[in-house]
């Protein structure tokens, strides 16, 4: 099936959901909690990395589809999209992914995000409440057609995580991967 079919199918679905309980949920840009609250890692300066990963992301799937790393590492995440559609590498749990699936919905019944286009002054614009939609979570990167970006990551703790893509109906069609963090050898 081609996936050019996929991405209206879920839009529509997505209209079900009421906009105002996906506002109380907390805007894109608010609703992580703090950007510096994650319990996996942080961000950390380019110049901190000790090993760089190259993920290439398609419709819908990533390359490779599983990394592994030691607690401990800073890893260098180069992150190109070749696919014809917008895509999102995002670091996080399970249920960050499933609570982002809800902003990026939101994103898309506000025009912020078209299948192969991001409108980065739309996601700019106050929601009434004094905040936005853009898309500036340290742990992601969302990505036009063609586009590339980096992520500088040090993680903290052993653990399993996923790298997924939360544009809506990507994950459900297999766009996540597993990234699991081994314990530092000692
Ligand atoms: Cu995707």
């Amino acid at each position: 099936m081609s996936s050019r079919v996929l991405f209206p199918l879920v839009v529509a679905a997505g209209t079900f959901i009421g906009a105002a309980s996906v506002f109380a949920a907390g805007s894109h840009s608010g609703g992580h909690g703090s950007t510096t609250g994650f319990e996996f890692g942080q961000p950390a300066a380019a110049a901190k990395a000790t090993r760089t990963v190259n993920v290439v992301m398609k419709d819908n799937l990533y390359q490779p589809e599983t990394i592994s790393v030691q607690a401990g590492e800073t890893i260098r995440f180069v992150i190109t999209n070749k696919g014809e559609f917008v895509h999102e590498f995002n670091i996080g749990t399970p249920a960050m992914h499933a609570k982002h699936q809800e902003e990026m919905m939101m994103m898309v019944e506000h025009g912020a995000l078209e299948p192969d286009k991001i409108n980065r002054d739309k996601m700019k614009m106050d929601m009434g409440n004094g905040k936005t939609m853009e898309h500036n979570d340290p742990n992601s990167a969302l990505l036009e057609p063609g586009e590339s970006a980096e992520i500088v990551w040090t993680f903290t703790k052993a653990g399993n995580l996923e790298f997924a893509c939360n544009v809506p109906g990507h994950y459900d069609a297999g766009m996540v991967g597993k990234l699991s963090i081994k314990p530092k050898s000692s």
